[in-house]
């Protein structure tokens, strides 16, 4: 090394700090700017259990037809690896006890979803008859009973429809597992939420607003949205608000809430009057009855709504949340409005989930629960789109 350098050397290496420090200062603009660099996501916790795959109902029988379905395990780890992209924390499900289910849902539910996989397999119908899954064949309704009281059921396949309420919602060996995983991830993000993080979001699956206090179906078994609800209540927040923006109404957390004036429901959904699931639930003169008349609202939308009308709803339900005042919110997380799912016909974008997003996210902290969204190569933007507009918050 010269002398020359030597001498050169401080100078440069002043110039270099100076360069750095500048940069630095500049950095924060730049992340945020450059997804890449840190992730649009960065630092939301995300609580997320193994056993959420297990669910493998291997299809539905819709209208007599055993077809494919799309209530997939896929959906999970796609869903699990773009909000690892977009640089989120994922955190494991803790486990909680029985009282925080039984919390939303009749005991003899719960009891039933953990053993019928079992009385069926003990049953023999999977080795014996060829019949791989649980798919019910007779459902005790009011019209069945005629006036009688429900008496306990001899049949294994007399009993599978006991709380059922369609063919589609498959029960299969390790489905009691994902399910319960499911709500153990709701409520591990409830905690987090009730310990003042201000968004978490939980990937839930099987999905759980079409499952009532007693009753499940539509690719539903418990109600995670519900079941964190409730355990925000329990936690303290005086005044809870569930947003469902899943293309579907969740008739399971509207029974659930239906009479309760501090468990607001609103729900932005395609109409079932246009011939779309659940059919006989979901229209806009459904207001709560007794306690709870007023704090249930729903907005059906024509099939083909796009972004604007959909987001004067979201818009609708979230101003009306505002005026009644709320100490916390769940979000039924469901992105099957989008325009590319299979399961439904709005036509919402990545887009019109950021906003509504932001719009959700501006009420209050946030529990952020995953329901349906079908189509596997665009559900991760739109999750995370959704999720990055409520981040707008933190
Ligand atoms: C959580 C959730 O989004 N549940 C959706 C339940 C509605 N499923 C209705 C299924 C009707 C049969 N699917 C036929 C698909 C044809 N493309
Ligand atoms: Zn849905």
């Amino acid at each position: 090394m010269t002398t020359e350098q030597e001498h050169a050397a401080p100078d440069e290496a002043a110039e270099q700090f100076e360069a750095a420090e500048q940069a630095e200062a500049e950095e924060p603009t730049e992340l945020v700017e450059e997804p890449e660099a840190k992730g649009e996501l960065a630092g939301l916790p995300v609580i997320w259990h193994q056993d959420c795959l297990r669910h493998e109902p291997d299809g539905e029988v819709w209208l007599g037809v055993w077809e494919k379905g799309t209530e997939v395990p896929e959906r999970a780890s796609v869903l699990l690896s773009a909000v690892r992209a977009a640089g989120a924390a994922v955190l494991d499900a803790q486990p909680h006890g029985i009282a925080a289910l039984v919390a939303v849902h009749d005991a003899e539910l719960i009891a039933h979803l953990a053993s019928i996989w079992q009385r069926w397999e003990t049953g023999g119908y999977p080795a014996d008859h060829g019949r791989t899954r649980v798919v019910p064949y007779i459902f005790p309704t009011a019209g069945l009973l005629g006036g009688l009281p429900l008496r306990p059921v001899t049949a294994v396949h007399g009993q599978v429809g006991r709380f059922c309420y369609d063919t589609m919602t498959l029960v299969g060996p390790g489905s009691w597992e994902a399910i319960r995983a499911a709500a153990d991830a709701a409520l591990t993000a409830a905690d987090l939420v009730a310990a003042g993080t201000r968004q978490v979001y939980a990937i839930c699956r099987p999905p759980g607003h079409h499952a009532g206090p007693d009753s499940y179906g539509g690719s539903c078994y418990l109600n995670n949205a519900a079941i964190a609800a409730a355990a925000l209540r329990r936690k303290g927040a005086e005044r809870v608000a569930v947003i469902d923006i899943d293309a579907h109404h969740g008739n399971g957390t509207q029974a659930i809430f239906y009479d309760r004036p501090d468990v607001y429901y609103g729900s932005v959904h395609v109409d079932p009057d246009a011939g779309w699931f659940p059919h006989y639930v979901g229209r806009a003169d459904e207001r709560g009855t007794g306690p709870g008349e007023g704090a249930n609202r729903n907005v059906p939308l024509a099939p083909g709504t796009g972004d604007a009308d959909w987001l004067a709803a979201v818009r609708l339900i979230c101003d009306e949340v505002r005026s009644r005042g709320t100490d916390a919110l769940v979000v039924s997380l469901g992105v099957d409005a989008a325009a590319a799912d299979p399961e439904s016909p709005l036509l919402v974008s990545a887009d019109g989930y950021r906003q509504a997003g932001e719009l959700i996210g501006a009420l209050g902290p946030v529990v952020a629960v995953q329901e349906g969204g079908y189509d596997l190569t665009s559900l991760g933007d739109l999750v995370v789109a959704a999720l990055s507009g409520l981040r707008r918050w933190s």
